[in-house]
């Protein structure tokens, strides 16, 4: 019959050639980003079975030979009941067909909301081994296929009680130049599945390097939304949340937000979409940011609580607020050069349609709590107001004598030229001197801490600035504070710690770091900050003097110097006040010879609880910290 040789007939002929010769086409390279999106393909579908309610946990491994994962899920069971027109084994259709969903009559055979998209088969087309498992029917089924093509029919193992799927693949280095995967982005990614899809247990297992992490939060987001508020260390405004949570089983989207209004002075606001970070934000933010506004304007109408004499901006209404959004849709589409950005417009109105009725009702039936939002809103736009009443009286004067606000024991440098110029902050009166007379003064500035520098870890920003080091910092950088914050007022182009290479030095670097990162974290996220490497030691041989970084540099410099010219003399030096001027120079400061390290922000999730961490209980874990990371890499993930 003509008519039932339809198009999946066809893709069913067509096989899995087209995804070996151009894998770009299906999971967008071959580099590291194709290589994991072969992990989220399988990882995904085990979370939809968890996501409609059949399967409760969900493990990964990174399989001990470093190149191949294991996926486990507690669903139902891949189906391995015969496919009446192919004659093949589901499973078999399901791994060796492009797009077999819609073959199979309920639908549930789809990535998370149809996430990527392009399932199992590819996975499988574009791994030199993979072995899929499937418990249901009281028995073991398996079947194992090279490349995308099955070795042998699907076998029947032994009987077995439960059920489950477990997908082993080992991605094809024809295909791939590096089949190494990355632990960290998969443990990330697992756990933000934990918080996304509340109650469902994750597990990620490395075995290379013997680890084991559970995942699992009963309530998701708004568990995720109190461990972000807990710690960014601001007082929430109100007790719970809002929270909304919106199902289209017929487009197989689902919306979901959590908020809650805080102390803080700045909005922070996180969004997922199918389980994937969006950094940048895009539409699905846009569209709540939108809605909210609408909302709360509304109910502060409707109640008469508009304010004398202020009125308040879009910005008033969301200082403070604390947020996560996480939405699953079946055709993302996103933008960017890191591609963290949703750009889907018909999902703008979708977000600020089903928040905007949702807040408003919440307001109205809590009306105390949506009081307290209120009065909070009203008194960041007084705020504003005065502050900005107040930095423009600060311009004025520094329009004029901008040099003579800096702070006193500022060595500031003497070049005008922008592009090229360093800010040292500098641990201690002596070092402070030193580093002074080495330095290159027509674009070197260096700024001695004397006092105390204040842990910032839950400091307001009118606590900073009574701190007298830390105000010199501000001060010293030009650009201003929280709201006065403006990148372009920055006088320098880097900003380096130098501290000595010693606990007390790593003790001084971190409050700094920690004091960087929680009120100027977009100086991180330009690369502008750094951590100078100072030498431990001295190493003199014969004629010849060499600096180390730490003990196994030195070592390594005594092994290979030392051959017939007497031994080494060695100097461990007590700090840097006690290096001469010159030497400082040539180590630490001369960009031609010196190490630095940037500090970098990589995982947001991972910083916040480091920070967290670090600042603690146990000072020893944030000096290891900074000597593990310093050791390792040249740049630093804070
Ligand atoms: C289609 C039908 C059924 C299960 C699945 C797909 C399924 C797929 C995967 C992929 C990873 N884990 C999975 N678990 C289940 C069975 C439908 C039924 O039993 O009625």
């Amino acid at each position: 019959m003509a008519s039932s040789y339809s198009a999946k007939d066809i893709t069913v002929l067509e096989g899995l050639e087209p995804v070996r010769k151009r894998p770009g086409m299906y999971i967008g390279g071959v580099g590291a980003a194709g290589l994991h999106h072969l992990v989220w393909e399988i990882f995904d579908n085990a979370v939809d079975e968890a996501m409609n309610g059949h399967a409760a946990n969900v493990q990964v491994t990174l399989n001990g030979d470093g190149s191949s994962v294991t996926v486990v899920d507690d669903g139902r069971g891949m189906p391995v009941d015969r496919h009446p027109k192919t004659g093949k084994n589901a499973l078999e259709v399901i791994f060796t067909t492009l797009h077999a969903g819609g073959k199979f009559e309920n639908r549930t055979y789809r990535t998370a909301g149809g996430l990527h998209g392009v399932g199992a088969s590819v996975v499988n087309a574009l791994s030199q081994e993979l072995v899929a498992t499937s418990k249901r029917d009281g028995f073991l089924w398996q079947q194992t296929f090279r490349r995308g093509q099955p070795v042998a029919p699907l076998r029947k193992l032994k009987p077995a009680r439960g059920s489950g799927t477990t997908i082993r693949f080992h991605p094809d280095p024809r295909i791939f130049p590096k089949t190494t995967f990355d632990p960290d982005l998969i443990r990330q990614r697992l756990e933000i599945a934990s918080y996304v899809h509340g109650g469902v247990r994750f597990v990620f297992a490395d075995e290379a390097r013997g680890t084991r992490q559970e995942f699992r939060h009963e309530n998701g987001l708004p568990d995720y939304l109190a461990r972000i508020v807990d710690e960014r260390g601001a007082s929430p405004v109100h007790e719970a949340p809002f929270v909304l949570v919106r199902e289209h089983a017929d487009t197989g989207s689902r919306i979901e937000v959590v908020l809650q209004w805080t102390e803080a002075t700045d909005e922070h606001l996180r969004s997922y979409v199918n389980g994937i970070p969006t950094a940048s934000g895009g539409t699905h933010e846009n569209g709540v940011r939108t809605g909210l506004g609408k909302a709360v304007r509304n109910f502060i109408e409707t109640h008469n609580l508009t304010p004398k004499g202020v009125s308040l901006t879009a910005d008033d209404i969301r200082e403070g607020l604390a947020g996560v959004v996480s939405i699953f849709v079946p055709d993302p589409q996103f933008q960017g050069q890191t591609k963290d950005r949703l750009n889907n417009p018909e999902l703008a109105p979708v977000l600020d349609g089903a928040l905007r009725p949702a807040l408003e009702h919440w307001l109205n039936h809590n009306i105390s709590v949506a009081e307290a939002i209120v009065a909070r809103i009203v008194l960041a736009a007084r705020a504003r107001e005065a502050s900005r009443a107040a930095q423009q009286s600060v311009s004025r004067k520094s329009a004029t004598s901008n040099r003579l606000n800096l702070p006193g024991k500022l060595s500031d440098c003497t070049g005008n030229t922008r592009g090229d110029s360093e800010l040292f902050i500098v641990e201690g009166d002596s070092a402070g001197g030193s580093a002074k007379q080495g330095r290159d003064r027509t674009r070197q500035a260096i700024l001695p801490l004397r006092g105390k520098v204040l842990n910032v870890e839950s400091a307001s920003a009118s606590k900073v600035l009574a701190n007298k080091e830390l105000s010199d910092v501000v001060t010293a950088l030009g650009c201003g504070l929280g709201k006065t914050f403006d990148i372009a007022r920055l006088r320098y182009d880097r900003i380096i710690i130098l501290a000595d290479a010693d606990s007390d030095g790593n003790h001084i670097a971190t409050l700094l770091l920690t004091f960087f990162y929680r009120f100027f974290p977009q100086l991180i996220a330009h690369g502008k900050v750094f951590l100078a490497q100072p030498p431990l030691y001295r190493v003199d041989v014969g004629k010849e003097t060499f600096w180390a970084l730490d003990d196994a540099h030195r070592d390594a410099i005594v092994k290979a110097h030392t051959n017939g010219r007497g031994a080494p003399e060695i100097t461990r030096f007590k700090g840097l006040g006690e290096m001469m001027p010159k030497v400082l120079w040539e180590t630490t400061l001369n960009p031609e010879t010196r190490r630095l390290l940037r500090v970098s922000v990589s995982d947001q999730l991972l910083t916040d609880r480091v920070i967290t961490d670090l600042m603690g209980k146990d000072a020893s874990a944030r000096f290891r910290f900074i000597m593990e990371r310093a050791d390792e890499t040249l740049t630093l993930d804070v």
